[in-house]
C-alpha cells in the first residue's frame, strides 16, 4: 500500500478496516486518498487473511466526493472522463468485484462521489446525524461512482431523478426507509455495530459469501433463465468448499461451525 496517512489501514480478527482519512476537507477525495483507498481494497483482492472490508471517514464526515479544490477552473479545464476513468471507476469495479463482504459505516455527511460508493459498498450503516446528497447537480455535472446504476435500481427512477436533480440531502432514516442503506444505528453506536457486524461476516463462509455477492448482483443484468443457470453453477462450486463441508457437519454434530473463508 502507498506510504500514505490519507487511508488509515488495520487488520484485525479478518477484517481489515479502511478509514478515509483527511477529516479537515470532509475526507474528499484528492489523487493520493484515491490511490491509497485502491491499494487497500487490492490487498483485500489479493490477501486470504482479509475476509471482510469495513470502510468509514475519520472526523465528522464519510467524505464530501471529490476535492474541489483541485478543480479550480481559473487553472483551465480538467478532464473529468479521464479522473472517472482512472480513479473513481476502479475503485467501484474493486469494491464490487471482490468477493468478501464491504461493510461501510458512514458517521456523517456523504456527499457526491462519496454517497455513492457507500451506496455500492455491500451493507451499508449510517449513523443518525448522518445524510446523502447528490451534490453533483450544484455543480454542473453528472452522479458518478455509479450512482446513476445503483440509485434507480435501489429506489426507482422518480425517487432517483428527484434526488440527482435538486441535490436536496436525504436523511439516514429515510434512506433506511426507501432501500438505499441497511440501517441507521445512533451516532455513539455506530463503529462498535459496524465492526461487529464486519467481524462476524469475517467469521462466516468467505467463498460462499462472496459467491453470494456476485449471484446477487449479476441478477441486475440477468433473465432468469440465465440467473438460474448461474445459481445451479454456483452452488456447484460452494458445495465444493470446505466451509461448506464444515458447515454441515457442525450441523449434524450439532456444534458451531469453524468456517476458515476457504
Ligand atoms: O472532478 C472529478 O474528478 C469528477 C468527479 C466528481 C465526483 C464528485 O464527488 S463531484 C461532487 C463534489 N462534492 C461536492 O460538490 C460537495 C461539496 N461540499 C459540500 O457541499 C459541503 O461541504 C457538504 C454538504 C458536503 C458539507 O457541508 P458542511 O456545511 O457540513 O461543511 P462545510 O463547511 O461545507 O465543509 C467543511 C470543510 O470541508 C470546509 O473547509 P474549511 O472552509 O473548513 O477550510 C470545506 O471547504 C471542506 N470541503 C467540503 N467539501 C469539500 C471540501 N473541500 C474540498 N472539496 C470538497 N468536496
Amino acid at each position: 500500500m502507498p506510504d500514505s496517512d490519507t487511508v488509515l489501514s488495520a487488520l484485525a480478527d479478518g477484517v481489515l478496516s479502511l478509514t478515509l482519512n483527511r477529516p479537515d476537507k470532509l475526507n474528499s477525495f484528492n489523487e493520493e486518498m484515491h490511490l491509497a483507498l485502491r491499494a487497500g481494497f487490492e490487498r483485500a483482492h489479493k490477501d486470504a487473511e482479509v475476509r471482510a472490508v469495513l470502510l468509514t471517514g475519520a472526523g465528522r464526515g464519510f467524505s464530501a466526493g471529490q476535492d474541489l479544490s483541485d478543480r479550480d477552473p481559473r487553472k483551465g479545464t480538467p478532464d473529468l472522463g479521464h479522473t472517472i476513468e482512472t480513479f473513481y471507476n476502479p475503485l467501484l469495479r474493486l469494491i464490487r468485484s471482490l468477493e468478501k463482504p464491504v461493510v461501510c459505516a458512514v458517521n456523517g455527511v456523504a456527499a457526491g462521489a462519496g454517497a455513492n460508493i457507500a451506496f455500492a459498498c455491500d451493507i451499508t450503516l449510517a449513523a443518525r446525524s448522518a445524510r446523502f446528497i447528490q451534490a453533483f447537480a450544484k455543480i454542473g455535472l453528472v452522479p458518478d461512482s455509479g450512482g446513476t446504476w445503483n440509485l434507480p435500481r435501489l429506489i426507482g427512477e422518480a425517487r432517483a431523478k428527484a434526488l440527482a436533480l435538486t441535490a436536496e440531502p436525504l436523511d439516514a432514516e429515510t434512506a433506511a426507509g426507501w432501500g438505499l442503506i441497511w440501517g441507521v444505528v445512533d451516532d455513539d453506536k455506530l463503529m462498535d455495530e459496524a465492526t461487529a457486524l464486519a467481524t462476524r461476516l469475517a467469521a462466516g463462509p468467505t467463498k460462499g459469501l462472496g459467491l453470494t455477492k456476485r449471484a446477487i448482483q449479476a441478477a441486475a443484468t440477468n433473465s432468469l433463465d440465465q440467473q438460474l443457470d448461474l445459481e445451479r453453477d454456483l452452488q456447484r462450486e460452494a458445495g465444493r468448499s470446505a466451509d461448506y463441508a464444515e458447515g454441515v457437519s457442525a450441523f449434524l454434530e450439532k456444534r458451531k461451525p469453524e468456517f476458515r473463508g476457504k
